[in-house]
């Protein structure tokens, strides 16, 4: 017997061999409307050419500091001292991220739903959404590792199936970003233009990829033309504030050596018409704290 599986159109193949070339996105940023959500039309048009929107003071001051309690407690929490889902650095061993944290934490799972967060997120969205990813990056002080340069849906789509681009991400800040605390780099306009990656992904990627990715990444000489089409902007704010990106913008961030950490809330929340399917270029879909398979609507 010949086992067939369902294949999904690929309208964004990767992890291609030798060379491939990028092209320019077939989907939009912005799936709504103004009158969809609080974002105004020109808040909504600067998104989708820009592919990110600043929101300062997105959680008031104290609300600031119950999430950061909520960081020291998780980090702090031994029950979590074996789980897989806390990802440590890969030289200090001190804590870089925590996954599934909307279902760690209760704080957490109902930013999700803050009509802050949600009203937002539908609207750019353009339909009910689902938490497709959360975690919180601690981005210590001193032992800080960056993210080398990516798209996240170029990895949502290989290794989780996610089918196009119609995910956002919310990272709220919880310390200040200056320039040289780690911030995060942004190439503004970038969004629109797919850059498929080289080579095939590795078995189990993701044990290396959260600390260091090397696979899923672009050319030198793809980033270098990336940057000098669209330019770099580094996101820096007060603690509250909030960065929602579109799943295929190119950003990164450097190491930190300064004292001060950079802690952040990810968020990252896909259309309810665009739910996982098989990876597009991975043998095995990867665990469920990394992409959720419960596409179920958020609802306040
Ligand atoms: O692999 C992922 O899904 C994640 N990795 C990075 C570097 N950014 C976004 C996402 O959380
Ligand atoms: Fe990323």
């Amino acid at each position: 017997m010949v086992l067939t599986r369902t294949r999904v159109q690929d309208s964004y193949p990767t992890r291609v061999r030798g060379e491939a070339e990028p092209f320019e996105r077939v989907h939009p940023a912005v799936w709504g409307q103004e009158h969809d959500g609080p974002c105004d039309a020109a808040t909504l048009a600067s998104h989708e050419a820009n592919g990110f929107t600043i929101v300062d003071g997105l959680l008031s001051p104290a609300e600031v500091q119950g999430y950061w309690q909520e960081l020291t407690r998780l980090s702090r929490d031994e029950r979590l001292s074996d789980d897989e889902r806390v990802i440590t650095e890969k030289y200090s061993g001190e804590i870089r991220s925590v996954f599934e944290v909307h279902e760690l934490s209760e704080l957490i799972a109902e930013l999700a739903s803050d009509p802050r967060v949600l009203d937002r997120a539908r609207q750019i969205l353009g339909s009910e959404v689902y938490l497709h990813q959360s975690r919180v990056n601690y981005m210590p002080g001193f032992e800080g590792k960056g993210f080398y340069w990516h798209s996240d849906f170029e990895t949502w789509h290989a290794e989780d199936g996610m089918p196009v681009p119609r995910a956002v991400s919310c990272s709220i800040a919880l310390t200040d970003n200056y320039p040289f605390n780690g911030g995060l780099m942004l190439m503004p306009g970038s969004h629109r233009t797919f850059v498929p990656c080289v080579g095939e992904t590795p078995e189990h990627h993701y044990q290396d990829s959260l600390r260091e990715q090397e696979i899923g990444v672009p050319s030198k000489h793809q980033i270098t033309k990336m940057a000098a089409e669209h330019g770099i902007e580094q996101f820096t704010g007060a603690a509250g504030s909030a960065l929602w990106f579109d799943c295929n913008v190119m950003h990164g961030s450097g190491n930190n050596i300064t004292p001060y950490p950079r802690s952040n809330i990810f968020l990252v929340f896909n259309s309810v018409e665009n739910t996982l399917v098989e990876p597009f270029a991975a043998d095995q879909p990867r665990p469920t704290f990394i992409a959720n398979r419960d596409f179920v609507p958020i609802t306040r």
